[in-house]
């Protein structure tokens, strides 16, 4: 079963929300795109308390973009976003819900942070994503969304770490970019840990080759 993880494609993370990431709008239409392609869509939803420890607002003459030491490494502090039911939290009006066949909460943990769609950044819980897709008896899944330096980077570093082949669409993912490095970092990790990059044309051109192959043989035997 072909398989697609939207990542936090939510009104928070889009241009003028709480946590807007640039030109993180643009990636909508690329999911609308690909949608159509797949067996099973599946999203995550970043949702996370109002005392999140993330959250600049919750430690004393700390503001956003501020690390703290949490769990023993260096955290970064975050402006308030994705809490748990509010509007910003909803995934964008703009994007197609109707394949969408589940939904994945993270960052639902007050004390610690979840950047990854299947474990909180300390390892110790997860989200049920993996065992939902060996359930599913899916191997390989296909990631976009926001943001490339953390939440896409996290899930794909952790889908490979699980044994599962990853494909990351590049032009469906935008970063924050807090060092104006980081996209290029990330992508870096990514293609170095044995995620496959491509866009989403390249993914729309693959299927639709390995589509008319398939109807070749069977036509053939
Ligand atoms: C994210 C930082 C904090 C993300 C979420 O979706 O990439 N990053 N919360
Ligand atoms: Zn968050």
């Amino acid at each position: 079963m072909r398989t697609l993880l939207l990542v936090d494609l939510q009104v928070d993370f889009m241009p003028g929300g709480a946590m807007g990431i640039p030109d993180g709008d643009a990636v909508i239409p690329v999911a609308n795109k690909i949608e159509p392609y797949f067996d099973l869509v599946l999203a995550t939803q970043d949702w996370h308390p109002a005392n999140h420890s993330y959250f600049a607002v919750n430690h004393p003459n700390k503001a956003p973009g501020d690390v703290v030491e949490m769990h023993g490494t260096q955290q970064i502090l975050w402006p308030v976003h994705c809490v748990e039911s509010s509007h910003g939290s909803r995934l964008s009006p703009r994007l197609n819900r109707d394949k969408i066949m589940k939904v994945f909460h993270k960052g639902t943990d007050a004390k610690v942070d979840s950047y990854s769609t299947f474990f909180d950044n300390a390892h110790l819980r997860d989200t049920g994503l993996a065992k939902y897709l060996r359930k599913q008896r899916i191997s390989e899944i296909y990631i976009m969304g926001l943001a490339t330096d953390y939440c896409v980077l996290w899930s794909a570093l952790d889908a490979i770490g699980l044994g599962f082949s990853c494909c990351v669409i590049t032009d469906g993912c935008r970063a924050i970019n807090r060092n104006s490095e980081d996209e290029a970092a990330a992508y870096r990790k990514m293609a170095d840990a044995g995620v496959h990059l491509m866009t989403s044309d390249e993914l729309v051109r693959s299927i639709k080759r390995s589509g008319i192959r398939r109807a070749a043989s069977s036509a053939a035997g």
